[in-house]
C-alpha cells in the first residue's frame, strides 16, 4: 500500500485530492507539519526533490518523488478510484483534463479578483462566468442520467473534479446561481458528503450568498505583497527574520505572480510637472462658481505635460437605480486614490432609473491613457471607453464647459442627474 510525505499548505483544494482518495484507499499519506508555502517549496532541499517548486508534491516512503495533485492522487487511490477497464481509466483522465483546463481557469478568473488577490475586470470575470454556465451546463446534462462520472461506482474522477469545483461552491455559486444545476448540485453533494471527504474537509457549507469584491481586501493584499516583495529584497539577518505564514501566502500561482511584480512609486511622478498646477486648479474649483472655473481651467491648463480625456460606460444597459450607479462612480474614485495627487475628473450621471448613463471628462498629467501606468489603476477603466480629446477643439471647450458645471444631457438627450468630481 502507498505511503509517504505530502507537501502542501492547508486547505489547498489539489492536496484534498491525494487526501480523500488516501481515505479511500487506507493508504498512509503523512501531511509534511513544518512546511511554509513560499519558503520550503522554494528551498534547495527542496528544489532537489522537486524542481519546480509547486504544490502538492509527494515523497514516497520509499523516496521517490511525484509532483501533479491528479498523478499524486492516484499514486495514493485504489482500484475501485482508479477505474476498472481501459476504458474507464481513459474516462478518468479525460475528466482531469476537463477539470484542469476547462473548469479550473474559468472559476480562478471569477473567484481571484472576489478574493482581492488579481485586479478585477468586468470583462475578463463576464467572460469567466459564461465559461463557468458552459461547464456547469455540459456537467448537468451529463449527470442527469448518472450517480458518478465514470461507471456505477465513485472514482478520482469524481474526486477530482469536485475538488476543483469546490471554490465556486463555496464563494460563488448561491442558491439562485446553482439552481439550474440540480444535477451537479446532487452530485456534487454526495462526493462531499461521502465519510472519506468528510475526514478531510469537514461539513461542506454552499455558500449562502456570492462573495462580493471588495476593493479594500485587494488594496490590503496589493499591500501585503507590496510588504512582502521588500522584505524579500532585504538580507535575511538569522532566524529572527523567519517569515510568519500569511493567509493571503495560501492562494495560489497568481498570487506569487502578483507579488513579485515590483511596485513602483506614483507613475506621474516620472513625468514632467509642466505649469498646470493641480492643486492650485482644485482649490479654485472647490471654492469658485464653475463659471469662473472653467475659464480658470483654460489659462493654466498645459497642454504639453497634460491631456484631456472623455470617457463613457460601456454597460449602460446594467445601470438601475441612479443611487447605485453613484456608487460606482465613487467606487471607482476611491480605487484610484493614489492618482488624485495628478489627475482631476467630472464624471456625470444621466437619466433616471433603469435609463442612464454615465459619463465623464479626466484630466491627468502625460499624453498616455493614465490607467495602463499602474496596476492599482486597472480595476474599473476597462469598463469604460476612452477618448483623449483635443485641447484646441472647440467641441472639447464645450465637453469640458458642460462637464465640470453639470448641465447638459448626454447624447441621446438623457437630461444631467448627478455628477461626482475626482480632485
Ligand atoms: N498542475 C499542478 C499545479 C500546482 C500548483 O500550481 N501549485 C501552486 C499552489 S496551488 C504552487 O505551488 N505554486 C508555487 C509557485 O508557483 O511557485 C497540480 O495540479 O498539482
Amino acid at each position: 500500500m502507498a505511503s509517504g510525505t505530502l507537501y502542501t499548505y492547508p486547505e489547498n483544494f489539489r492536496a484534498y485530492k491525494a487526501l480523500i482518495a488516501a481515505q479511500f484507499s487506507g493508504a498512509k499519506v503523512k501531511v509534511a507539519q513544518d512546511f511554509v508555502f513560499g519558503e520550503t517549496n522554494k528551498s534547495e532541499k527542496f528544489l532537489a526533490k522537486f524542481p519546480l517548486g509547486k504544490v502538492p508534491a509527494f515523497e514516497t516512503s520509499n523516496g521517490k518523488y511525484i509532483t501533479e495533485s491528479n498523478a499524486i492522487a492516484y499514486y495514493v487511490a485504489n482500484d475501485q478510484l482508479r477505474g476498472k477497464t481501459d476504458l474507464e481509466r481513459a474516462e478518468i483522465i479525460q475528466w482531469f483534463s476537463f477539470a484542469d483546463s476547462e473548469i479550473l481557469p474559468a472559476s480562478s478568473a471569477w473567484i481571484f479578483p472576489l478574493l482581492g488577490i488579481m485586479p478585477y475586470n468586468k470583462q475578463t470575470v463576464e467572460t469567466a462566468k459564461e465559461d463557468v454556465k458552459k461547464v456547469l451546463a455540459h456537467l448537468n446534462t451529463y449527470l442527469l442520467t448518472r450517480t458518478y462520472l465514470v461507471g456505477e461506482r465513485l472514482t478520482l474522477a469524481d474526486i477530482s473534479v469536485a475538488m476543483t469545483l469546490l471554490s465556486l461552491y463555496q464563494y460563488i455559486l448561491e442558491p439562485s446561481l446553482r439552481k439550474p444545476y440540480q444535477n451537479v448540485n446532487r452530485w456534487f453533494q454526495t462526493i462531499v458528503n461521502q465519510p472519506q471527504s468528510i475526514a478531510v474537509l469537514g461539513t461542506f457549507k454552499m455558500a449562502d450568498k456570492t462573495l462580493e469584491f471588495d476593493p479594500k481586501k485587494y488594496a490590503e493584499s496589493q499591500g501585503k505583497n507590496a510588504k512582502k516583495d521588500k522584505k524579500e529584497k532585504e538580507p535575511k539577518k538569522g532566524t529572527e527574520t523567519k517569515k510568519e505564514k500569511e493567509p493571503a501566502e495560501e492562494l495560489d500561482a497568481a498570487e506569487a505572480a502578483l507579488a513579485s511584480e515590483p511596485k513602483s512609486s506614483n507613475p506621474f511622478d516620472a513625468m514632467p510637472k509642466g505649469t498646470f498646477d493641480f492643486d492650485d486648479f482644485k482649490r479654485f474649483y472647490s471654492n469658485e462658481d464653475e463659471a469662473k472655473s472653467v475659464p480658470y481651467f483654460w489659462e493654466k491648463f498645459d497642454p504639453q505635460n497634460y491631456s484631456i480625456w472623455f470617457c463613457e460606460y460601456k454597460y449602460p444597459e446594467e445601470l438601475t437605480k441612479t443611487f447605485m450607479s453613484c456608487n460606482l462612480i465613487s467606487g471607482m474614485y476611491q480605487r484610484l486614490d493614489k492618482m488624485r495627487k495628478a489627475a482631476f475628473a467630472s464624471v456625470c450621471l444621466f437619466g433616471t432609473d433603469n435609463d442612464s448613463t454615465i459619463s465623464g471628462i479626466w484630466v491627468w498629467r502625460g499624453q498616455e491613457l493614465a490607467f495602463k501606468l499602474c496596476p492599482d489603476w486597472q480595476i474599473d477603466y476597462e469598463s469604460y471607453n476612452w477618448s483623449k480629446l483635443d485641447a484646441s477643439d472647440a467641441k472639447t471647450k464645450e465637453l469640458v464647459k458642460q462637464y465640470f458645471c453639470w448641465t447638459g444631457a448626454d447624447k441621446n438627450g438623457r437630461e444631467f442627474n448627478q455628477g461626482k468630481i475626482f480632485k
